[in-house]
């Protein structure tokens, strides 16, 4: 079956396609027009609307990933704003250490929220995915995207850019959302 995946970030079209594990699904990219207003105020909202606006041009199973990096010390930001917490990848790291310098609490976890939309627009599926860790002081590595360089998952002594994909791919939030959504198209769908 195809999927439209309701993202205009190429980084999540390339993680999401390499964990999956089976043959019987396939992405595909949004048609033409797709520009959701991502207006909601949690990322589950905001994963709605992006599977929604793809479904709406479409009329066809529609998956949407809305993620982001919350900080516990910063009371949750930047959150469903990460992506726009700064004009471009580089400014948005630069921001959270400056905001973080001086403070002790590191603790920080990544969330994606997606939503899998029904070819009759139902919401057929909806799941969460986190992945711990905490803020170090300055950017390492070169894997991944948008805080990854900052980023050191709980467990581990290095930052999400310094690790191999595969092993990102092992423990993401996108990875254990995605699991989830592969298993309920397993079970429900196929
Ligand atoms: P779409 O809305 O088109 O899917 P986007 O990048 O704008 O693309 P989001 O609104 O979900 O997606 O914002 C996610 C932001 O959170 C992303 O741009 C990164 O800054 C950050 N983020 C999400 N997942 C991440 C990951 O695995 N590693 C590092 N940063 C991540």
């Amino acid at each position: 079956m195809k999927i439209i995946l309701s993202t205009s970030n190429p980084h999540k079209v390339k993680e999401i396609n390499e964990i999956m594990d089976t043959n019987d699904v396939e992405f595909i990219l949004p048609p033409d027009g797709f520009d959701p207003d991502e207006t909601g105020t949690t990322f589950a909202e905001n994963s709605l609307i992006k599977a929604k606006t793809a479904w709406e041009l479409s009329h066809d199973w529609s998956l949407a990933d809305d993620s982001g990096l919350c900080i516990d010390a910063l009371g949750g930001q930047p959150g469903i704003y990460s992506a726009r917490y700064a004009e471009t990848p580089q400014k948005r790291i630069e921001r959270v250490l400056k905001e973080l310098d001086g403070i002790k609490n590191r603790k920080a976890h990544f969330t994606c929220c997606m939503t899998l939309i029904a070819p009759d627009g139902s919401i057929a599926f909806a799941c969460e995915g986190i992945c711990k860790g905490s803020i170090i002081e300055e950017a390492k590595g070169t894997n991944g995207f948008g805080y990854d360089p900052i980023f050191m998952p709980e467990g581990y002594n290095k930052t999400i850019a310094e690790l191999p994909e595969d092993e990102k791919n092992r423990i993401s939030h996108r990875s254990k959302a995605l699991v989830k959504v592969i298993d309920y198209i397993k079970t429900q769908v196929l």
